[in-house]
């Protein structure tokens, strides 16, 4: 299935929001390969050219995602016991995992990356943790839940990084593994095996394969250590990423068990540089701080998941004040809108500090191009493609919104983003997107959109109906 356009290889558009900033009447030029080859500010266009009708911005990668969770989205939203919380999520969350086939998980994540590149998305980190069946046996093919999510990407044309999950124990201490998480279970060598199976089939379709030790509670020492070397053998600069301090229960569990927060036990007993991304890295004291944002560590902030379980705000301030790179996820896909995201983000920041613009720059004072920009070098760094923004030799990922939009209409291109960003409105303002050069929306809608929203209501309907 190939659900693009024809290859056009050049665009102009009036405006444009390069690395150093927005400029005008920039010429876009990509190569066979979806490389970007030309990147011209006060350029002319000629007649024959396709003219972008809005702004056009760089396409933000998705650095976090549990794809199948989006059927789940909406369902937890009562309270079930005295004090709900992220713990009795979870176990809801458990269920609903343990009752998925293959062919709804496909179903499910190829409606998803529709959604997601519909609103903004060119790229997603998928931290894929369901690999067995519901009894907890592996599949006849090992790889068979992993490559339904690459048969979702190349059928929707969302770029990919597939991080297979290691996991192993219920929590600190090697504590063994519950009833409930049969179906993500993997001993260290079995991880690399998967691995090894996978790697040539991600590199057949440009999708990159990374790594996930699921978190501290869910993988021992000995299986980090030994699945981080045995995989940075086969690839010595591919992303690694572990959920990590995302719950104060899970701090106080980790000093219960070491001595140690989390994120400096994982800073004290593994090499995390730039490859790693932390996602959930909530709960931080100045040291940690200082330490992670200085190794080059992306921090994966998912706004929206982090609101919905109530896991604390990021102090996304600190963070930068010692140089940090972030970028942002959708995790269990609460919202989809890359510009959600970004508003949810700034907004919890004022919310805590009681101030406005928080995440301008002097260089950059408008907020939303501000975190476009970061939240996009954060993001291809966590998903270890090229894929961070309007330069050469970049990939040709990125979005046209629709000057005409109501909510943008007769401003000028910055404020568009801003408006886009912060004056939410009912329909989006997402027009067009490309990914690597080839253009999957148009008009806000991807062609496979009808066909694929009726196959997640069936799989979705079927799952329930079942409980
Ligand atoms: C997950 N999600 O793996 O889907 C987790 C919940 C856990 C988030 N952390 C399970 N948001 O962390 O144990
Ligand atoms: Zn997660």
């Amino acid at each position: 299935m190939n659900s693009a356009r024809p290859m056009n290889t050049t665009l102009f558009a009036a405006d444009a929001l390069l690395p150093a900033g927005w400029q005008k009447n920039v010429l876009l030029q990509w190569n066979a390969a979806g490389r970007l080859t030309q990147v011209q500010p006060d350029s002319r266009p000629d007649a024959s050219m396709q003219t972008a009708e809005g702004p056009l911005i760089p396409g933000m990668p998705n650095l976090h995602s549990h794809a199948f969770q989006r059927a789940f989205a909406g369902l937890t939203e009562y309270r079930g016991q005295a004090q709900d919380s992220f713990w009795s999520w979870r176990t809801l969350m458990y269920r609903f995992a343990q009752r998925i086939t293959p062919e709804q998980f496909e179903a499910i994540a190829t409606w998803l990356y529709i959604e997601m590149l519909e609103a903004g998305y060119t790229a997603v980190c998928e931290f894929h943790y369901v690999h067995h069946d519901a009894d907890g046996r592996p599949y006849a093919d090992d790889a068979t839940l992993a490559l339904c999510l690459l048969r979702a990407a190349q059928n929707t044309g969302i770029g990919l990084t597939l991080l297979p999950v290691l996991y192993q124990s219920s929590g600190f201490g090697a504590t063994a593994a519950t009833d409930g998480q049969r179906r993500f279970i993997r001993s260290t060598d079995n991880m690399l095996r998967l691995l090894e199976r996978l790697k040539p089939v991600c590199d057949a379709q440009g999708a990159r394969l990374g790594l996930a030790p699921h978190s501290l509670r869910a993988v021992p020492p000995e299986g980090l250590q030994e699945a981080v070397a045995g995989f940075t053998a086969m690839d010595s600069e591919a992303p690694v990423h572990i959920h990590i301090a995302e719950q104060t229960a899970e701090v106080e569990a980790c000093l219960a068990w070491s001595g140690q927060r989390p994120v400096e036990w994982l800073l004290n007993h593994a090499d995390v540089n730039a490859r790693w991304c932390l996602v959930h890295a909530t709960h931080m004291n100045e040291t940690e701080y200082a330490r992670a944002a200085s190794s080059g560590a992306v921090a994966g902030i998912c706004p929206s998941t982090e609101a919905n379980l109530g896991d604390g705000i990021f102090d996304l301030p600190r963070w930068l004040s010692h140089g940090g790179a972030w970028g942002v996820g959708s995790d269990s896909h609460a919202t989809v809108n890359a510009a959600e995201e970004l508003l949810l983000l700034e907004y919890g920041q004022r919310l805590s500090l009681r101030q406005r613009n928080v995440l301008a720059t002097r260089q950059q004072p408008q907020v939303a191009t501000a975190m476009t920009l970061q939240a996009l070098q954060g993001g291809a760094q966590a998903a270890g493609r090229d894929i961070a923004g309007l330069a050469v030799g970049q990939q040709a990922d990125f979005v046209v919104l629709d000057a005409q939009h109501l909510a943008l209409a007769g401003l000028h291109a910055p404020e568009m983003l801003s408006a886009h960003v912060f004056a939410s409105h009912r329909t989006s303002a997402v027009h067009g997107v490309w990914v690597a050069g080839k253009q999957y929306v148009q008009a806000g809608r991807h062609p496979l959109h009808d066909a694929a929203a009726r196959c997640f209501v069936a799989a979705r309907s079927a799952i329930i109906s079942e409980s």
